[in-house]
C-alpha cells in the first residue's frame, strides 16, 4: 500500500492511449461529488456513469463538470472529428469538443485521471483514497488530444466460443475505455452461426447451438443484434458484422444443404480446424443464399460497414474465389454498405482477371482486357476491390503486390497484425491458452509497431486504422477472454490512437500497472506479465 500525501498523480501517469498534449496547471480538484452536464441527456448519463464507474457520486450544485460542443476544441488546428479538450482547474472540469465522441473520450481521459488519484503510481489503492468519503484528487491540467487513426477496434469471434449480450456489452465498454471505437463480431464460421437471418431461418434454427469441443452455442436475435448496436452507439462505436464466405462456412452448409453439389446438409463441426470448407459459386442457390443473408444483415446494421470475411479458402481455385470477392462487394454496396474483407480479397497475382472478367458489367471490370496469366506488375491488372472497401491485414507472410495495387484501386486498410495484434496467440510458451501460429505475443510486441510501416509501399493515407482480434478456439468465458485482452488491448490501442513519437514503452509500463487499479477494483481478469511492475 502507497502512502503518499497526495493521491493525485502526475496525469502524464495515467492515461491510456497517451494523449497529443498534457499542460499541468495549479491547484488539485476534488471530484468526490460532481455535477454533469451535457448538451443532450444520453451523453450526460454516460458521462455520469463513468464517473461513477470511478468512485465519484453525482448531485446537484457539486463540482461542475461541463461537456460543451465546440469546433475549436482538440490540439491547434486539428480537424480531427473526434478532437477533444479536457480542462481540470481548482474549480471543475470542462470538456470541449466539436462531436460526441470527443466529449466521451474527454470524460474517459478525465476517468483515468480519477482512478489513477485512487490507485497511485504502482495502481495499489491509496491509502484511505477510494473508501467512501474520502477525497479522488485530480491536478489540475489541460489535455488537448485527437486520435491518428479514425478506425481503432477489436475484432471478436463469437463462434468458437459463445459470448452472448451480456459479455458483448463488457467489452464494448472495455473497447471505449481506450477510446477504440470499432467492434467487429465475426458471427458464423464452420462451428456455428450467431446471428437471426430472418430470411433464412435455419441458419440458427440448425447451426446456432455449435461451438468448439461441443461447448454450449447461441446466438443474437434480431432484436438483441439491434440492442447491442444501440449500447455501443451510445459509446460511439460501431458495430461491424461479419458473415464469413466463401470458406468457414461449415455452419450454413449444415444448415442447408442445397448449398452443397450433392445436395446434402454437411455433418456439424466442432474441432478448430481451419480452411476445409467452402461455398460453390457455380451452383444456382449460392448466389440467392448470399443476396438473402448480405441483403438482411445491412438492413438489420446501424453502422456503415458489412464484412463478407473471404479468409482462409483453403480448397478453392483464385478464380472462383475472385468470382464471390466481387459479388460479394456488390451485393453489399447495392444494399447501401461499405465492404470489409480479410487481405485474401485483394487478390493473388493469378486468376483476379478472369474473375472479374466473367462478371463483366461491375465497375471492377474496367481493364479486363489485361493480361490473366498474373505476370502483370501491381497497378496495371484490374483489382478485384473497389475503391473504398476495407481489407483487414492478419497474415504478413505474403507478397505485398495485391496489397499495393488493391490500394491504388482505392481500397483502404485496417491492420491487424497476427504477430502484434492477435490476441489469442499465447503470451509466452509456457502460456495455459491461446495459440501460437503466428507468434508468441508478449506485451511489449503488441506495444511496439507502427501501423504505417507494416507493409512496405503502402501510403499512409490507405490505413484507416488498426484492430486487435481476439480468436476464441481456447477462451471458454469472460475471464479467458479479458486475460488475453488484458494489458494487450491497451497496447494495441496506444498504436491506434498515439503518434509514433509520442509513445514510450517505460511510461506505457507505468501508465498499465496504474491502469490495473480500476481492473482489480472492477474484478476484470487480466494477465500479470513479467514484463510489468505490478
Ligand atoms: C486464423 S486470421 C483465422 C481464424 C482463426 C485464427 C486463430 C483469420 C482471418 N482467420 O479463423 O480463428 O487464425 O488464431
Amino acid at each position: 500500500m502507497t502512502t503518499v500525501s497526495s493521491g493525485a498523480a502526475v496525469v502524464a501517469d495515467a492515461i491510456i492511449p497517451v494523449p497529443v498534449q498534457v499542460q499541468p496547471g495549479e491547484g488539485v480538484l476534488d471530484l468526490r461529488t460532481v455535477t454533469v452536464d451535457a448538451p443532450d441527456a444520453v451523453t450526460a448519463r454516460l458521462a455520469a456513469e463513468l464517473l461513477t464507474s470511478a468512485g465519484a457520486s453525482v448531485a446537484d450544485g457539486a463540482v461542475p463538470v461541463t461537456l460543451t460542443s465546440d469546433a475549436a476544441a482538440g490540439p491547434e488546428g486539428s480537424q480531427n472529428p473526434e478532437r477533444y479538450t479536457l480542462t481540470v482547474t481548482a474549480d471543475g472540469v470542462t470538456v470541449a469538443a466539436p462531436e460526441r465522441s470527443g466529449l466521451l473520450h474527454g470524460v474517459r481521459t478525465l476517468r483515468q485521471l480519477v482512478n489513477a488519484g485512487r490507485f497511485g503510481a504502482d495502481g495499489d489503492a491509496v491509502e484511505g483514497r477510494g473508501e467512501p468519503g474520502a477525497p479522488l484528487e485530480v491536478r489540475a491540467v489541460v489535455v488537448r488530444d485527437e486520435p491518428r487513426f479514425g478506425w481503432r477496434g477489436l475484432s471478436f469471434d463469437i463462434v468458437r466460443h459463445w459470448f452472448g449480450p451480456a459479455d458483448l456489452r463488457a467489452v464494448v465498454d472495455l473497447v471505449g475505455s481506450y477510446k477504440m471505437n470499432r467492434l467487429h463480431l465475426h458471427l458464423s464460421d464452420d462451428q456455428g452461426w450467431r446471428l437471426e437471418i430472418p430470411s433464412r431461418p435455419a441458419l440458427t434454427e440448425k447451426s446456432s447451438q455449435g461451438a468448439v469441443s461441443g461447448a454450449t452455442g447461441g446466438f443474437l436475435t434480431a432484436d438483441e443484434y439491434r440492442e447491442l448496436q444501440e449500447y455501443a452507439a451510445e459509446r460511439e462505436i460501431v458495430i461491424v458484422p461479419e458473415i464469413d464466405v466463401p470458406g468457414h462456412v461449415n455452419a450454413a452448409t449444415h444448415a442447408y444443404g442445397e448449398l452443397m453439389p450433392s445436395g446434402e446438409p454437411t455433418d456439424s463441426y466442432d474441432g478448430i480446424e481451419v480452411g476445409f470448407s467452402k461455398l460453390h459459386f457455380d451452383l444456382p442457390t449460392t448466389e440467392p443464399f448470399l443476396r438473402d443473408v448480405f441483403t438482411d444483415v445491412a438492413r438489420m446494421t446501424l453502422g456503415p460497414w458489412v464484412h463478407f470475411g473471404g479468409d482462409e479458402v483453403l480448397v478453392m481455385q483464385p478464380e472462383e474465389f475472385g468470382r464471390f470477392v466481387v459479388l460479394c462487394q456488390q451485393i453489399i454496396t447495392g444494399a447501401g454498405k461499405t465492404p470489409v474483407a480479410w487481405q485474401e480479397a485483394a487478390g493473388s497475382a493469378h486468376g483476379d482477371q478472369a474473375a472479374v472478367a466473367a462478371l463483366a458489367g461491375s465497375e471492377a471490370g474496367s481493364g479486363s482486357e489485361a493480361a490473366d496469366d498474373g505476370a502483370v506488375a501491381h497497378g496495371e491488372a484490374p483489382a478485384l476491390v473497389e475503391p473504398g472497401t476495407v481489407l483487414q491485414y492478419w497474415d504478413t507472410r505474403p507478397d505485398p503486390a495485391p496489397f499495393l495495387r488493391a490500394a491504388q484501386a482505392g481500397a483502404k486498410f485496417v491492420m491487424s497484425p497476427a504477430d502484434k495484434a492477435y490476441l489469442d496467440m499465447k503470451y509466452t510458451p509456457e502460456h495455459p491458452l491461446g495459440q501460437q501460429w503466428a507468434a508468441f505475443v508478449e506485451l511489449h510486441d503488441s506495444y511496439d509497431w507502427d501501423p504505417a510501416t507494416l507493409i512496405e509501399g503502402l501510403p499512409e493515407s490507405a490505413i484507416e486504422g488498426v484492430s486487435a482480434a481476439v480468436w476464441t478456439e481456447t477462451l471458454l468465458n469472460r475471464d479467458d477472454l479479458f486475460s488475453m485482452l488484458l494489458p494487450r488491448l491497451a497496447a494495441v490501442a496506444e498504436a491506434a490512437w498515439s503518434q509514433p513519437g509520442a509513445k514510450d514503452w517505460e511510461s506505457f509500463r507505468g501508465r498499465i500497472a496504474v491502469e490495473a487499479g480500476a481492473w482489480r477494483r472492477d474484478g476484470a481478469s487480466y494477465h500479470p506479465t513479467p514484463q510489468i511492475d505490478w
